[in-house]
């Protein structure tokens, strides 16, 4: 019997942060549980953090890298890996320019840093993650209009809290834990809650706003309508801080509260009631999901939520929306060498002279890339990396991911498994687990910490995704790479004082939080203000203005459709124990939820004889998948909410049922469906139409 170890650290089987103790016995982690002193997650933990042990060490997990031979995979060394992938790239250098290599990545993944780097260092400006409709795009647009990205201050205890888009104690998405939030509203902050569905928190909230999907930045004109109208506003930022609120104010005008009950299918008087609650009680804060995001009005719906907090005088305050001060350690745009990708590269991102916010936050969105490998145009892209993603599931339009990716001339993925995604390319590198690997992590957040995720232990062959890019970029001749990961975490711990050594014992960092900032330096925009008028958008040759545009594909632009896909579909509902189109494979997760749910009412049902765990298949003018019927009453008829991220890894075949359940098959990417700044797609509004597989 060997010891038992107990090693600080901290997950990410999310977007992270929780604080971990793992417990090694013999060289295994045997088990973990929630850190107590983390002052992110005092000691709590979720179902997808707990059942690590069954991800690190589940039976189907690649160990090591591969090559896709006439006989299927074969096992190969690192160096032969990383050799073939360098010289792929170098002769696509060779022939069309780095510019023609497409680098990949999700969601969040506390790499970015060094993906960045290897990007930026070969010379693609064509970066793909998922921030082009989440969390980046939110960065974006509160960049251009107050300078940072405002935060929820739920430690300075807010009296109001508007849960806008946001469920998190399900998601704990980005900054935040669902265990903030609830802290804050214990202790008797009032809830206004803003969402389609009615879920656990709609059920609790003082106010619940059951808003048609996608029509957030109506309701946020409807709200600063009576502020606006009741005098409301902080008079004093507003004259003191504000550009261009008297523009806003007529902008404003043009959406009168009829309208927006129109548009939104929210009674008059209860926007009423919940911008006047928001609006006077103080301090209030705004915690938006991405939802706002992922339609056209992405950027200005977070513009005109940023307008509501700015004009309450929310702003920089104790329990507002705050802009957290960060430790001092390199940032990830410092450490991303973003200066280093030469001009005349950075001027050839795809889509970068249309989607101008996308190409200013260094992304592209997806569907640029699918073109440029489709078409050739505007010239061709010929081989990718893509490390923790799998767009085959969880990008819009997916039947032309799989068709695009499988054209790519060469493609290497980094992940734990064989997905649908992984299975096209030629080679694959075993990336390591949270379990395995040592990280200033959390740099990438916006809440003011970094924690230490310290290594338990090391797996196979695995390797973590840090030091995959810097062996590859050092196999690339690529100047600016260390020995080893933790010299790389040395520099950017440097600005702190402290080496990679002395912060792990240490655990975290946390910036000296002051606030209201802009008194003593106004707001790091054009014009030092909050820019409801946004000088970069005018500058650009966009509306400098917020406005509500109707979505693309919805029953009011459509009527057309309706006859044949009379309902909305929103795609995207996030359950507790999976993420986005992982830990299908993990027993005690799937256990909870062995199928894909597509919630339904129950009158809704009726008309089409489905009952309750009945298979439905869903339809849009793209095509159509299958889910099982979770009857809810809490939804309206005329919706229809779909679970996104299904494939089905016991499906043996290099498919894996990537095209049964995925509801990407069915949401758009047009150019014109996609938001006209930032690119972002629209997932969670599109039209269908349901049927009984029993049917057929
Ligand atoms: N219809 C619809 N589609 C959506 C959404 C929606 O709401 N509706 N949400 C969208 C959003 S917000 C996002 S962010 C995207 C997310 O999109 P993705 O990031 O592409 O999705 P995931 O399924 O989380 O990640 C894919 C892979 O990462 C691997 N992985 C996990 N951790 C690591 C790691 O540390 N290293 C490596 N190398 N691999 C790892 C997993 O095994 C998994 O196979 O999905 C989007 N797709
Ligand atoms: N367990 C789990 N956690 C996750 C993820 C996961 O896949 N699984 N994904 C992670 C990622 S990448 C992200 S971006 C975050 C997202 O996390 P959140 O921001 O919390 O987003 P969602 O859970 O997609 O949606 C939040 C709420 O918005 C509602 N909603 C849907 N459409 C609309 C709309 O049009 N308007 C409004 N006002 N509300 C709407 C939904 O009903 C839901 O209750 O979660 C992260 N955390
Ligand atoms: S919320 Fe995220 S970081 Fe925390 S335990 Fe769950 S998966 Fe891990
Ligand atoms: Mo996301």
């Amino acid at each position: 019997m060997g010891d038992v170890k107990k090693i600080r650290t901290a997950c990410r089987n999310c977007h992270g942060g929780c604080g971990v103790i793992a417990y090694v016995k013999d060289g295994k982690v045997i088990k973990v549980e929630g850190n107590p002193e983390s002052p992110i997650s005092h000691g709590t933990m979720c179902s997808k953090g707990l059942a690590v042990t069954q991800l690190a060490y589940h039976p189907e997990r690649i160990l090591y890298p591969m090559k896709r031979a006439r006989k299927g995979w074969e096992r190969i060394s690192w160096d032969e890996a990383l050799d073939t992938i360098a010289e792929k790239f170098n002769e696509v250098i060779v022939k069309h320019g780095a510019e023609s290599i497409v680098i990949g990545q999700g969601t969040g993944r506390d790499y970015e840093s060094h993906l960045y780097r290897f990007a930026n260092l070969l010379g693609t400006p064509n970066v793909l993650t998922a921030g082009h409709m989440c969390y980046v795009s939110r960065v974006g647009a509160t960049l251009i209009t107050c300078g940072n990205l405002p935060v929820c201050d739920y430690a300075g205890w807010p009296k109001c809290i508007v849960m806008w888009a946001c469920n998190p104690q399900w998601t704990n998405p980005d900054e935040y834990k669902g265990e903030g939030f609830w802290n804050a509203f214990k202790q008797g902050a009032r809830l206004i809650v803003v969402d389609p569905r009615k879920g656990f928190l709609a059920n609790k909230a003082d106010l619940w706003l059951q808003l048609r999907p996608g029509t957030d930045a109506a309701l946020a004109m409807g709200f600063l309508n009576v502020i606006v109208d009741e005098r409301l506003y902080d008079e004093e930022f507003v004259a003191k801080y504000i550009h261009g609120w008297d523009a806003l104010v007529e902008r404003i005008n043009k959406y009168p509260l009829d309208l927006v009950e129109d548009i939104t299918w929210v009674k008059k008087e209860l926007i009423r009631e919940a911008a006047r609650m928001y609006a006077t009680t103080k301090p209030a804060c705004i915690n938006w999901g991405v939802p706002t995001e992922q339609t056209l009005n992405c950027t200005d719906c977070t513009r005109l939520l940023t307008g509501l907090m700015a004009a309450t005088g929310n702003l920089d305050v104790p329990g507002g929306n705050v802009f957290f001060v960060p430790p001092s350690v390199r940032t990830v745009s410092q450490f991303s060498r973003h200066k280093d990708l030469p001009p005349e590269q950075r001027k050839k991102r795809l889509g970068g002279d249309q989607y101008k916010l996308a190409s200013r936050v260094a992304l592209i969105t997806p569907k640029v890339a699918w073109d440029a490998i489709l078409t050739g145009k505007p010239y061709p892209l010929k081989a990718g990396l893509l490390c923790g993603t799998n767009p085959v599931s969880t990008r819009a339009n997916a039947s032309e991911v799989y068709k695009a990716l499988k054209k790519l001339d060469f493609l290497a993925v980094i992940d734990f498994f064989l997905t649908p995604t992984a299975e096209l390319a030629n080679i694959f590198l075993p990336g390591a687990t949270w379990l395995e690997q040592n990280h200033v992590a959390d740099n990438w957040k916006r809440h003011g910490y970094v924690v230490a995720r310290q290594k338990a232990v090391e797996i196979g062959e695995c390797w973590q995704d840090h030091k995959i890019f810097q062996e590859l970029g050092k196999k690339m001749e690529q100047e600016g790479w260390w020995d080893t990961v933790e010299e790389g975490l040395d520099y950017i711990l440097e600005p702190s004082g402290l080496t990679w050594e002395q912060f792990k014992e240490k655990g975290y960092l946390r910036g000296e939080m002051e606030y209201r900032k802009y008194e003593k330096k106004g707001f790091s925009t054009p014009t030092g203000k909050v820019e409801l008028y946004s000088t970069t958008l005018e500058k650009w040759g966009y509306d400098p203005l917020p406005k509500y545009t109707e979505i693309p594909e919805s029953p009011v632009s459509r009527p057309d459709l309706l006859e044949k896909y009379p309902y909305i579909l929103n795609a995207g509902l996030r359950t507790p124990t999976f993420f986005h189109s992982a830990n299908r494979m993990i027993p005690w997760l799937r256990e909870i939820r062995p199928d894909p749910i597509v919630e339904i009412h129950p009158d809704t049902a009726k008309n089409h004889g489905i009952g309750e765990g009945k298979w439905v298949w869903i339809e849009s003018p793209r095509g159509r998948v299958k889910q099982r019927a979770k009857l809810n009453d809490g939804i309206d008829p005329r919706v229809i909410v779909a679970e996104h991220g299904w494939w089905f890894p016991e499906m043996k075949g290099p498919g894996h049922g990537w095209d049964i359940s995925n509801i990407n098959i069915l949401t758009d990417n047009s150019h014109d469906s996609m938001d006209p700044v930032m690119g972002a797609t629209n997932l969670r509004v599109l039209l269908c139409n349901i049927s009984s597989c029993e049917d057929q």
